[in-house]
């Protein structure tokens, strides 16, 4: 049982004004969420997300966007902390950081909720729970599609130019690690480039214009960490000549609607899907920590890959 600020406070005010009010009304609680920013359609479709179960949960939700920015969200810990709000959620932009700010919160008894990314801090009790994908494994997906691919162009030598995402935050270095997994020890499939396109269309398309200039038609295929690096890539090159999805084969991660409109018109080979429909889940979550139900130290979301083949078929399911 967590003791959280609100549980205590409840129980005082039961306690001394039992007598005096019919039944404690529950006020709607608040939670204090700090957003990594809007960098992606994949991040735009997250805040829809928890915005709108925050609404049909009930709960009071004061919403802070960093713009991509540790500075920001540790300032926006501090002042949901200032403010006393009875949880705070945030998808950690960086995976390191975060030990002071979070010891803040649990002294101020205010439970941590992670969302989407993870955090790396020596003492896992500085947050309840961490909900989101297995970014690993996502990498790894990728990789095994390709696997399959080079299988059927026995042949075929794959130069890879990989755009990572944002440096320093865990999807970004998971992905990274699973897809090295799958592919180590294969002569056959070798990165040539890799580089940081923040997950972010314009920077992807940057990138990887910096990759065509020095490496040219050497380049087979383009694995990014998400859809919008892959979308912006793509524009860069068809700019350079080039047919995109079949001169230079890409793989990419999240699902985004764009990443099928690209799929339909054979300039992506396959999407890795990366949910980011957590609000649910996360304001259920919240609703048990502040009750102080147990809850689990992880929560992961169950996500397939979707290959160019099933992008027709699958377009009109798309949630996001
Ligand atoms: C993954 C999420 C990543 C997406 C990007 O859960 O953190 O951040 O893959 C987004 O599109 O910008």
């Amino acid at each position: 049982m967590i003791l959280t600020r609100r549980t205590l406070l409840g129980a005082v005010a039961v306690a001394s004004f039992a007598a005096a009010i019919p039944a404690f009304a529950a006020k709607p609680l608040v939670m204090g969420f700090s957003q990594v920013g809007a960098e992606s359609e994949w991040r735009t479709a997250n805040t829809a997300s928890i915005k709108d179960a925050a609404k049909k949960a009930g709960i009071t939700l004061k919403f802070a966007d960093a713009q991509q920015r540790q500075e920001n969200q540790v300032k926006a810990i501090r002042s949901f902390i200032a403010q006393h709000v009875d949880v705070i959620a945030f998808s950690p932009v960086v995976e390191s950081g975060w030990d002071t700010v979070l010891r803040e919160a649990k002294a101020a008894r205010i439970p941590v909720i992670l969302t989407d990314r993870a955090v790396n801090v020596a003492d896992k009790s500085l947050y309840v729970s961490f909900i989101g994908s297995d970014f690993v494994e996502e990498g790894r997906r990728a990789a095994r599609w390709l696997l399959d691919y080079a299988k059927k162009n026995p042949a075929k030598q794959f130069n890879i130019v990989e755009l990572q995402g944002t440096v320093g935050s865990a999807p970004a270095i998971d992905r990274k690690n699973g897809f090295q997994e799958v592919i180590a020890g294969n002569p056959k499939l070798k990165i040539i480039r890799s580089q940081t396109g923040d997950f972010t269309r314009a920077k992807g398309k940057e990138v990887m214009e910096a990759f065509l200039k020095s490496e040219g038609k050497n380049i087979n295929v383009l694995y990014a960490h998400n859809d919008d690096m892959a979308i912006g890539a793509i524009q860069a090159i068809e700019e350079a000549g080039l047919k995109p999805g079949k001169d230079i084969i890409v793989v990419s991660i999240d699902g985004v609607k764009g990443a099928f409109e690209a799929m339909m018109q054979g300039k992506l080979n396959v999407t890795v899907e990366c949910s980011p429909l957590l609000g649910p889940q996360l304001m259920q979550l919240a609703q048990d920590v502040v009750a102080g139900k147990p809850v689990p130290k992880r929560i992961t979301v169950e996500e397939g890959v979707f290959p160019a083949e099933v992008a027709a078929k699958e377009f009109p399911n798309r949630k996001y």
